[in-house]
């Protein structure tokens, strides 16, 4: 059984073991720099999860607006006894970005795996979640995976050679990569499950832009917060001068690119300080936070073919509002 370094886990589960591959902390300060720089500023998504952050997230995922995740559990909880079926049982199954560790209980009862291996940057939640789930499931091999979605598995990961290696990338996170990386990040988990592994993904659909729109302005304005966080994030970590007041939210459909892009619009002129830095914005300027495209079955079928996959099984909810798929070879 194998420690994160530093980190204390009281009666830690048998069944549960901590394989730590974080990179070694970086300053977010010159990514900021270099996207508030571009002609249209803009800044990375992945900054929006520290602790508040997330626990945005969390709230925005249960508001009726934001459809995917209830979508998404449904069709988890419908299709189990299929997708076990597609994927067969006594696999390994290894989740990115894996959290709450939430989805994957939907599945168990029916998939009954060999293995699951949860990889998840934020350590003390997925600690913690994974210690339930060992607790909740005493047959399972759980593995915590601190890491980000770079980290080697193929060489710092052992798995059971004889079970059938699943990538589980639920909750349409792959929406948050430009086209070009979702392909590349899906030929990355096809060489890492090998010939004979799948990839089950879900992934959010095109559909009618006043749904998409209220989902990504919801009115109990969670979403708002979880973008202005990213400024309050930049004043606390790098010491940055944001006037809050002088940002407001924007999230919207952009029919031409298939994507809700989300932004901060400055509303009157600003100058703020990062470091030794000083960036001018001028009013109705805006700073780009996150895009987050939507797929017909067919674009999708398009990425993960160019990815190298051969073979698509697809579930969607009645409204096809949300698929999961499930990629092999
Ligand atoms: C994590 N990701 C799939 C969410 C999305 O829908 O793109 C992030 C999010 N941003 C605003 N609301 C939710």
């Amino acid at each position: 059984m194998k420690y994160a370094a530093g980190v204390a886990l009281p009666r830690q589960p048998r069944n549960l073991s901590v394989v730590d591959l974080a990179p070694p902390p970086a300053s977010i300060l010159q990514d900021v720099c270099d996207g508030l720089s571009r002609p249209q500023k803009q800044l990375p998504p992945k900054l929006f999860y520290d602790r508040r952050g997330a626990q945005l997230f969390t709230a925005i995922c249960s508001t009726q607006a934001y459809y995917p995740t209830r979508t998404e559990n449904a069709i988890l909880d419908r299709r189990a006894p299929e997708i076990a079926g597609e994927i067969g049982t006594a696999a390994a199954i290894i989740e990115f970005g894996a959290g709450e560790v939430e989805k994957i209980r939907r599945l168990l009862p029916s998939l009954h795996p060999a293995v699951y291996a949860a990889l998840d940057l934020s350590h003390e939640q997925l600690l913690r979640s994974t210690g339930r789930l060992a607790v909740d499931y005493p047959w399972l091999d759980v593995i915590a995976v601190i890491g980000d979605y770079g980290a080697d598995l193929q060489s710092r990961l052992s798995l059971p050679a004889y079970a059938r290696r699943i990538v589980f990338f639920p909750g349409s996170s792959i929406g948050n990569f430009e086209p070009e990386q979702a392909q590349a990040f899906l030929e990355r988990a096809r060489d890492f499950v090998g010939v004979r592994g799948g990839v089950l993904i879900g992934v959010d659909l095109v559909k009618d832009a006043s749904v998409l729109n209220l989902a990504y302005n919801d009115p109990e304005g969670y979403t708002a917060a979880f973008n202005l966080n990213l400024l309050t994030r930049l004043n606390r970590e790098l010491g940055a001068d944001f006037d809050l007041s002088a940002f407001s939210h924007e999230a919207f459909y952009n029919a031409s690119r298939s994507r809700i892009e989300m932004h901060l619009r400055c509303v009157r002129p600003q100058r703020v300080r990062i470091a030794s830095r000083l960036f001018a914005f001028d009013a109705g300027e805006t700073i780009h936070t996150e895009s987050s495209y939507k797929y017909t079955p067919d674009s999708f079928t398009c990425v993960a073919r160019a990815a190298g996959f051969h073979a698509a099984r697809l579930w969607i909810d009645p409204a096809a509002w949300f698929g999961v798929f499930f990629l092999h070879n």
